[in-house]
Order: structure tokens, then C-alpha cells, then sequence
């Protein structure tokens, strides 16, 4: 997957480096590449924002140096496509507290994608006609980690980096331990302990130490409901009561019960 981010604070996505983002990359599983915004800018200054039209606090990041930067990575404007070809070329991300919630789903989905190019805001935002052109140019989605204020987009990024860098295939080296994770059955994991079998006098529960794969099996899916109950009962797809009594997710036995 190639991966372009362009920011006013490359040196934030050092981290990506190490790691195993940083492993996949020197595998050549993640091309990934920073640019500096203020390098497509011509004043002295290297001016990225400018006061808001209407009035009202804060800068706005102006749009002349972002058409630059997203022209020199996107496919050339051909005029050719005025929004009905949007299947084709990278899918262009803007983090923004506006934007659509990301999920383990979007994660998913972007990991399937060749291409993603990340558009940092700072300040108040990115002056609205760069979304709005670059919309008509191919895919464009404004995406929010969640319901809270950052001051850029920076760590939102790195965080969608690593949520949908661990899911390109080679990438996590045991791919079985993708699938019993939090948010991927829509609840959250179940508890897991390694040796020793008692520790500060807190014993692991017996039923890991049985060998009894079934009633192991069991075990966790009961803690994953009752933790998923206790803290995000939203994420429940079935009616709240009854949950203990419903066999696991994707089982027959439960698709059988859905009916
Ligand atoms: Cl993607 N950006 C900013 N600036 N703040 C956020 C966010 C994104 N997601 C949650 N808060």
C-alpha cells in the first residue's frame, strides 16, 4: 500500500519508523511518504493560514498550498472526471472532528485500498473549496476519531495509520491474532494471563488451566459479553437480558437463533 501524508509537522510521523509499521515498511509492504505543506507555499513566510472570511476566532489553512501538495501527489486533473469516475485512485482522507466516526469496519475497508493520501489540518480547518475540489477529482472522506478536540490532525492520523497498516496482510506476522481482538465479532476482548498461575495472590481462572477448549471457548465469550455489557452496551447487536443465553458470534448455533 502507498501511503502520502502531508502536513505542516512532518517530523510528527517519525514513529512510524519503528515498530512494526516501521518493520512493514522495510519489508516494502507500506510505502509511505511525508510532505511538508509549507514547501508548496511562496512567500517568504511560508504561509499556510489566513483569517476567516466572516469573521470569528482562529486561522483557516488557505487553499492555494494544499491544491499544490494534493496535485503533486493525485493522478493529473484531466477534467475527465467530474465526480462519476470516483472508483478510481487514491482515496483521500481529511481527519476532522466533523467527519464520519472511524471504526475497525473503515479500518478494513481502507486496508483493501492501493492507495491513501492524508491531508492534516491545523487551526480552525482547511479553507472548504480544497474538500470540495478535490471531491469532484475522486474519493474524498472527512473522518473523526471520536467525539473530543485535537489540535491537528496529525495524531489521528498515525492512529488510522496503524489501526489499517496492521490489517495490509504480512504486515502482523500471525494473522489468527487479528481475529479475536476487540471491536473485530463487534465486542470488546476477552481477558487474557500468561504464567505464572498466581500472582500477588490473584489466581488465573481455573477453566484456562483445564484444557477443555469448549468450555474455554465458552468462558471467553461470556467475559466478552459481560465486559462489553458493563462499559459499551451500545455495542450489543442483541437485547441486553438475554445476552448470556445466545451461543457465540458467527457460530451456526447463533446464526441458527437469529433466524
Ligand atoms: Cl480526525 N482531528 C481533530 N483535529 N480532532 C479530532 C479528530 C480529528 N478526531 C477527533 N478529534
Amino acid at each position: 500500500m502507498r501511503i502520502d501524508i502531508i502536513s505542516i509537522f512532518p517530523e510528527f510521523f517519525g514513529v512510524l519508523d519503528i515498530s512494526l509499521l516501521g518493520r512493514a515498511r522495510q519489508a516494502g509492504l507500506i510505502d509511505l511518504a511525508v510532505h511538508n505543506l509549507r514547501d508548496f507555499t511562496h512567500d517568504r513566510h511560508n504561509t499556510v493560514d489566513d483569517t476567516p472570511y466572516g469573521g470569528g476566532a482562529g486561522m483557516v489553512m488557505k487553499p492555494e498550498p494544499w491544491g499544490e501538495a494534493l496535485d503533486s501527489i493525485l493522478p493529473a486533473d484531466t477534467g475527465a472526471n467530474t465526480g462519476t469516475d470516483t472508483d478510481a485512485g487514491p482515496v483521500l482522507i481529511f481527519p476532522s472532528p466533523a467527519g464520519e466516526q472511524f471504526t475497525q469496519a473503515m479500518a478494513r475497508e481502507l486496508a483493501q485500498e492501493p492507495h491513501l493520501v492524508f491531508g492534516c489540518g491545523r487551526y480552525e480547518g482547511i479553507d472548504q473549496r480544497v474538500v470540495d475540489h478535490f471531491a469532484g477529482r475522486g474519493r474524498v472522506r472527512l473522518v473523526s476519531l471520536g467525539d473530543y478536540v485535537l489540535n491537528g490532525g496529525e495524531v489521528a492520523v498515525m492512529a488510522m495509520i496503524e489501526a489499517i497498516g496492521r490489517l495490509i496482510p504480512g504486515v502482523v506476522g500471525n494473522p489468527e491474532s487479528l481475529v479475536e481482538e476487540s471491536h473485530e465479532d463487534g465486542l470488546l476482548e476477552y481477558p487474557s494471563y500468561t504464567k505464572p498461575a498466581s500472582w500477588r495472590g490473584l489466581d488465573v481462572p481455573p477453566v484456562l488451566l483445564s484444557g477443555n477448549h469448549g468450555a474455554i471457548a465458552a468462558w471467553r465469550h461470556q467475559q466478552q459479553i459481560d465486559r462489553t455489557r458493563a462499559v459499551r452496551p451500545d455495542l450489543l447487536p442483541f437485547d441486553n437480558a438475554d445476552a448470556e443465553l445466545l451461543p457465540p458470534a458467527n457460530s451456526k448455533a447463533r446464526r441458527a437463533a437469529r433466524g
